[in-house]
């Protein structure tokens, strides 16, 4: 056999030949189709890319591979990979090199991510409530600005923006552009918003004339009054707000200080929390001088909703007596508010509200949401679900 050329052995045995010819002809329509089909060649990549690889490590691929031609690295599906697939996080710049993206420029980009993408704790079912006027758009940003910069960029909770007319497509544009999270808009409807039947318009009006005179702030106000009314009995029960346990009350014009690096939500529901607060103050006695002896009204005809280890002690002088000896003023400022909806939506709570709505007092003086959410809270809740959160401002 020694001394026999290549082409003699093919030719002794025709199948080797029959084989070679194959693999030409093979090779040579992938190239046609290749030079024809403009997507061939990303198409032969991807499947190759998609090829396992078990030695490597999961979601793990080569650099570059995420690079679409723009430069720009493509996070959602690299940044979400390189941090759910422990023990894959990358522990050196090397590591991360992995990760990173060829630019047009040649150079490799490091992942870009956003944070709360990044931040793969669990989340609580929460969100910031806002009920808010077209007109405040700009103070509306300000806000947002803090508390996104300050906490919800590294966590991502809804924006839920509430408000008694439609909000116009400036309003919606110029929040939208201060957050990643998803944003939703809601109307409030009119029986939420207005004059229920049994309230007397003419005596309602009369009160807000005297109370003008009284020079008391936001005593001549109409909307004001809705405005409370809707805060104390409804925003709970808007239709954006029903996926959501926990929420947390933002306004237009309100600033953070400090950063916030935990979730606060999560607090809540870790220790069972209901209700959280950063200030307390005192309540302007012009405007609620019925509200307290109403409550008492409605406390000794349902003495089954005060918790027994209530906080009248925050609202009373003389705790012994609990609420005989009247009202201090003391009421948690409600502009802001991390709360538990569940709580509002509760038995004890509705019961508390309707009561007071018949009553008439959010039209016939001018009672606050603050002091109407706090009285309940001390009232029908143990103290201990209480928070001040005093690391919030
Ligand atoms: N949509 C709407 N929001 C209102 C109206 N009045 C007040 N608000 C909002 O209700 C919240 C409380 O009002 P604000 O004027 O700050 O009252 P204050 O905090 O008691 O001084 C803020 O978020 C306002 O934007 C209103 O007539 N319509
Ligand atoms: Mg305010």
């Amino acid at each position: 056999m020694a001394g026999l050329g290549p082409l003699e052995g093919l030719a002794r045995r025709p199948q080797r030949l029959i084989l070679l010819a194959a693999l030409v002809l093979l090779l040579l329509s992938l190239t046609t189709w290749l030079s024809v089909d403009p997507t061939g060649v990303e198409t032969v990549r991807q499947q190759w890319g998609s090829i396992p690889r078990p030695w490597q490590r999961p979601g793990a691929s080569a650099a570059g591979e995420y690079a679409g031609g723009s430069g720009v690295p493509s996070v959602d599906s690299a940044v979400k990979d390189m941090y759910t697939h422990t023990p894959g996080i990358p522990q050196t710049p090397e590591e991360l090199k992995q990760w990173a993206t060829k630019g047009d420029d040649g150079n490799l980009y490091p992942p870009s991510f956003i944070p709360s993408q990044a931040n793969q704790a669990p989340r609580a079912k929460a969100g910031f409530i806002v009920l808010v006027r077209n007109g405040e758009l700009a103070s509306m940003r300000e806000s947002m600005r803090d508390v996104e910069d300050r906490f919800n960029r590294k966590y991502g909770y809804p924006w839920i923006f509430l408000n008694n007319e439609e909000f116009t497509d400036d309003f919606k544009k110029g929040v939208k552009q201060m957050t990643r999270s998803e944003v939703r808009f809601g109307f409030v409807e009119k029986k939420h918003w207005g004059y229920p039947e049994w309230i007397d318009r003419n005596k309602a009006a009369d009160t807000r004339k005297q109370m003008k005179e009284k020079k008391i702030i936001y005593g001549d106000s109409e909307s004001y009054r809705h405005m409370c009314r809707f805060q104390s009995g409804f925003f709970f029960q808007h239709p954006l707000t029903m996926d959501l346990d926990y929420y947390w009350r933002v306004e237009p014009g309100i600033k953070l200080y400090c950063d916030v690096d935990y979730d606060p939500f999560v607090f809540m529901q870790m220790n069972n929390k209901t209700y959280g607060f950063t200030m307390a103050l005192h309540e302007y006695i012009e405007t609620i001088p019925t509200l307290w002896s109403t409550t008492k009204k409605f406390v000794e005809e349902n003495p089954q909703y005060v918790a027994k280890n209530n906080g009248i002690h925050f609202m009373t002088d003389e705790p012994e007596r609990f609420m005989d000896p009247g009202y201090n003023l003391c009421h948690f400022w409600s502009n802001f508010e991390i709360g538990d909806l569940r709580f509002w939506r509760g038995e004890a709570y509705q019961k508390y509200f309707e009561f007071l709505d018949k009553s008439g007092g959010f039209f016939y003086e001018r009672w606050g949401d603050a002091p109407v959410h706090s009285i309940a809270a001390i009232l029908f809740l143990d103290k201990a679900r209480l928070h001040h959160f005093d690391d919030i401002g």
